[in-house]
């Protein structure tokens, strides 16, 4: 992979902000592949891999799967796409993930896409979802909000002294989020 050079775009906001929806529209537009860290551990859960319950768990509790098992399927879904440019959805969660990836794959990301959304209108996005997700109660959601904040937060943080990270205020219909999304994937006439 690090000779490929591969394009890295890291998609991050709080639980419900609207990531997995607005990477949808993105794939449709722009050449990238999609990778959800969430969908993919749990395609693992399914799959009845020996991680399978340990990871059941830690979602349940709104908890961080460990580095190792998260990059680990990133890495085999990169491979197996085919594509160099990449949408990694809900990842790098704390500042542990970020550096175990960069070491681990020795990319940075080209920028981070940062969805920006009240806590309320996330709440009320995950109760009406209904797509039977484990971690859609209102006990998980709370535990969802703190870790985001306690761990997530500061990893947006870190990017923006970077001045990588392009912020979108998610708190609008989807195609007006996506709207603000095209300006900052359409390369910009010199
Ligand atoms: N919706 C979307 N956009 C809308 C809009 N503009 N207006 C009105 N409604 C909108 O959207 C959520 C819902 O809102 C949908 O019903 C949608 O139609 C509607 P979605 O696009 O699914 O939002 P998203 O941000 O993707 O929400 P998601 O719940 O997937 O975010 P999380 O970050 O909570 O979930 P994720 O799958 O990334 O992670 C789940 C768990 O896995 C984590 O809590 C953690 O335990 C574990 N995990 C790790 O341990 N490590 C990782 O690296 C990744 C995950
Ligand atoms: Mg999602």
């Amino acid at each position: 992979l690090a000779d490929k050079k591969p394009k890295v775009v890291f998609v991050l906001g709080g639980p419900g902000s609207g990531k997995g929806t607005q990477c949808a529209n993105i794939v449709e537009h722009f050449h990238y592949t999609h990778l959800s860290a969430g969908d993919l551990l749990r395609a693992e859960i399914k799959s009845g891999s020996e991680n399978g319950t340990m990871i059941q768990n830690m979602i349940k509790e709104g908890k961080i799967v460990p580095s190792e098992v998260t990059i680990k399927l990133l890495q085999k879904a990169m491979l197996e796409s085919g594509n160099d440019k990449f949408l990694i959805d809900g990842f790098p969660r704390n500042e542990e993930n970020r550096a175990a990836f960069e070491a681990v794959t020795k990319i940075e990301p080209e920028f981070v896409l940062f969805f920006n959304c009240p806590e309320e209108e996330m709440e009320r996005r995950l109760l009406s979802r209904n797509q039977g997700r484990e971690d859609d109660n209102i006990e998980t959601i709370r535990k969802r909000f703190k870790v985001f904040l306690e761990s997530s937060l500061p990893v947006i943080e870190y990017y923006k002294a970077k001045g990588k990270v392009r912020e979108i205020e998610a708190a609008k219909p989807v195609a007006e989020v996506f709207e603000a999304v095209k300006v900052i994937f359409t390369p910009k006439a010199e």
